[in-house]
């Protein structure tokens, strides 16, 4: 059944072999709960997961940072299937996690990784192998986005197996799968006009991402790249937090970016956003097609060509890659080697 579910994107290169194999099913098939454990950007995947894990698959699920979980007396529970997610597959709070858990008891675990032959890959009874091929800078990207392919790959088995999901969902969602390279090259397509946006983030000291639902940990994503390359200081924040506290920090010189999807959260969100207006905070505005959100003094909108699901954050996260990026350009930056960052963090 998992074959059958998975194997369209295994053409497209996307999935390891070892995911189809009997062992695998049998774990998905005893999963009651998923446990996923991971860093910065890995951390950030697992987090839009759990969005996907609970409202397709109907399982619960917790997302924890790596480099905190092991000082945690958590309370481990059966039937937990442990995903761990890293790029390098070598950073060592995630692989002490990992021994963590299983110390604890939690022995089916599922590594999402970009490296095959790495520690973290090896200590784990299944793994994933996202294929992304070498990330040359050190702030992943391209990882991100297929490890996000990864997971909802991982939530569309699990669904299948626990009968969760019918087969005209099944052939819907893998539809997207399949369309979802032209759906980034058509993203993509929006780049000139995200390096203007760039251009006036030349003298920002501070930048503060919004997001609602499964792409709060898209801002997330964004803040963190944005600080990585360009050393803008950037938070993020779910939208509804904002007047909880960060209200206090928004003036005119504070760019504010949203990440507003045509979801059942938009109409909550444009009225996060227009507090924000309501403090003179600029706002930079990722919408999709058809969402309604007018452009006015302060208020700059990019269009997504479309809106994409349960998929959208994977879509979403790109146009925030190429704001950093640019940024870090404007700013004359080292994109590929950050100051004080290392590829794989090892101690
Ligand atoms: C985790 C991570 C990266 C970040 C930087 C430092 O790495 O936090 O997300 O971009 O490279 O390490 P990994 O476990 O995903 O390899």
């Amino acid at each position: 059944a998992l074959a059958n579910t998975l194997e369209p994107i295994a053409g497209a290169g996307a999935i390891s072999p070892q995911i189809f194999g009997a062992e695998a099913v049998d774990v998905l098939k005893a999963t009651r709960r998923v446990l996923i454990l991971a860093c910065g950007t890995s951390y950030h995947s697992g987090f839009t997961a759990r969005y996907w894990l609970e409202s397709v698959a109907k399982i619960p699920c917790t997302v924890e940072i790596a480099s905190e979980y092991r000082y945690r007396e958590s309370v481990p529970e059966s039937d937990t299937l442990v995903v761990v997610i890293s790029q390098s597959g070598e950073t060592a709070d995630t692989l002490a996690a990992l021994k963590h858990a299983k110390s604890l008891g939690m022995t089916k675990t599922l590594a999402i990784c970009n490296v095959p032959e790495s520690a973290i890959v090896r200590e784990s009874a299944l793994r994933f192998i996202t294929r992304a091929g070498p990330e040359i800078g050190v702030a992943s990207t391209k990882a991100f986005t297929t490890q996000l392919a990864a997971l909802a790959l991982l939530t569309l088995a699990l669904a299948k197996i626990n009968g969760r999901l019918s087969a005209e969902q099944e052939a819907g969602y893998l539809t997207q799968m399949r369309h979802l390279p032209v759906a980034v090259g058509k993203v993509l397509e929006l780049e000139p006009e995200i390096e203007k946006w760039a251009q006036r983030f030349a003298g920002k000291h501070h930048a503060l991402f919004l997001g609602r639902g499964s792409h709060w940990p898209i801002a997330m994503e964004g803040a963190l790249k944005l600080k990585e390359i360009s050393y803008i200081h950037a938070e993020s924040y779910a939208a509804g937090e904002l007047k909880h506290g960060p209200l206090a920090l928004v003036d005119k010189e504070m760019p504010v970016i949203a990440v507003a999807p045509a979801d059942e959260l938009l109409e909550k969100l444009k009225s996060n956003l227009q507090e924000v207006r309501a403090r003179g905070g600029e706002l930079y505005v990722f919408a999709d097609a058809g969402s309604e959100i007018a452009e006015s003094e302060g208020v700059h909108i990019l269009h997504m060509p479309e809106h994409y699901g349960m998929l959208s954050p994977i879509l979403h996260v790109i146009p925030l890659q190429l704001l950093s990026y640019h940024a870090a350009l404007v700013k004359g930056t080292d994109v590929d080697k950050p100051r004080n960052l290392a590829k794989s963090v090892t101690v």
